[in-house]
């Protein structure tokens, strides 16, 4: 079993942790809890880079190993980073809990010493038809992130 961890900083109040294990060649579980956020649907992705020297600007955009368009987490062209949109509740709080085959902690493709990151807006799933669609979703600006450690 594998495991990584990332620690979310950055705007305001908004803080969280999430784990990441992998089992073998399997899918990767997401596990953890984000706070400080306005309630409704916020973009989460793995993004390339795990430098925050910069805040978040400096994480890249989504991992995106095999040249694809960004996309919502099910569908066959997508970024491998693009783990869709976070709930957050009327607290502020969001529940993380994903199974991905494509963010691996082993391997070429591995995520370890790349980013989480949490956006201001929605993520389109690349159907908004904003120019920005197929590239981020649309999902604005970068709330809080953290490098992927492993642990
Ligand atoms: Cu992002
Ligand atoms: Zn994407």
């Amino acid at each position: 079993m594998v495991k990584a961890v990332a620690v979310l900083s950055g705007s305001e109040d908004v803080k969280g942790t999430i784990f990441f294990t992998q089992e073998g060649d399997g899918s990767t579980t997401v596990t953890g809890t984000i706070s400080g956020l306005k309630p409704g649907l916020h973009g989460f992705h793995v993004h390339a880079l795990g430098d925050t020297t910069n805040g978040c600007l400096s994480t890249g955009a989504h991992f995106n190993p095999a040249a694809k368009e960004h996309g919502a987490p099910e569908d066959e062209n997508r970024h491998a980073g693009d783990l869709g949109n976070i709930i957050v509740g009327e607290d502020g709080a969001a529940t993380v809990e994903v199974v991905d085959s494509q963010i691996p902690l082993t391997g070429p493709n591995s995520i370890i010493g790349r980013a989480v990151v949490v956006h201001t807006d929605p993520d389109d799933l690349g159907k908004g038809g904003h120019e920005l669609s197929k590239s981020t979703g649309n999902a604005g600006g970068r709330l809080a992130c953290g490098s992927v450690r492993a642990y």
